[in-house]
């Protein structure tokens, strides 16, 4: 391997894609290795914690977990703060996105129509409107996490908001964040960031 390898499955969303998008701000030529669902079981236990992203460093085992390494992108090409309070800050947020992914995953699962449109229903009512209103409280005048300048924290933030606002989860209302106006700048800022938008371009081929 001569060059980094971001490792993950085959499409342009989620865990992958803030990655993705990480080292694309950041200038690294990296392997863009997109894993098909056909090829993934017998990958998973290969994988240090069963699951993906995962990247690879020449000269270094892999590391796994979206926010490692994202953080690690961050800290080395100057995406993340290099105050270490101002950094904690930024990785309490990325982690309030997981948790917030952890929530919805097991609706994900539900095969009952009916079922499912109560679970979501009662999401979008409750989980996702207050983690919305709880991340709200914790922006400043933004656009960004840190002010002016877009670091790993906004691309994690962005790529959630853009899932829970596409109308890709049913029954979730496309509105369902409306009620966060800095939230909602915040994910139109990372949008029309040109580093963003060109690899945007480039991932959804
Ligand atoms: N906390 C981990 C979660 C990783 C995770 O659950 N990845 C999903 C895809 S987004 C996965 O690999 N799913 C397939 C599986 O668990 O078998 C991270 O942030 O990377």
């Amino acid at each position: 391997m001569s060059k980094p390898r971001l490792t993950y499955f085959d499409f342009a969303g989620s865990r992958g894609e803030e990655c993705r998008i990480a080292l694309h701000l950041a200038g690294i030529d990296f392997d863009d290795v997109r894993v098909k669902n056909a090829d993934w079981p017998a990958l998973k236990p290969k994988m240090p914690f069963g699951a993906l992203p995962v990247l690879e460093v020449p000269g270094k085992p892999p590391l796994p977990h979206s926010n490692a390494i994202l953080v690690l992108i961050g800290r080395k090409h100057a995406l993340h703060p290099t105050d270490p309070f101002d950094a904690a800050r930024h990785e309490a947020m990325m982690c309030a996105v997981e948790e917030l992914r952890h929530t919805i995953t097991p609706s994900l699962r539900i095969s009952d129509p009916e079922q499912k449109r109560a679970a979501r229903e009662a999401l979008a009512k409750n989980e996702l409107a207050s983690w919305g209103s709880q991340v709200e409280q914790q922006l400043g005048d933004g656009p960004f996490v840190g002010g002016n300048d877009l670091q790993v924290a906004d691309i994690k933030l962005y790529m959630v908001v853009r899932w829970l606002t596409s109308g890709a989860l049913d029954h979730v209302p496309t509105s369902v964040l409306d009620h966060c106006p800095k939230l909602l700048k915040l994910y139109q800022a990372v949008g029309d960031h040109p580093g963003v938008k060109e690899w945007l371009a480039k991932s959804a081929k």
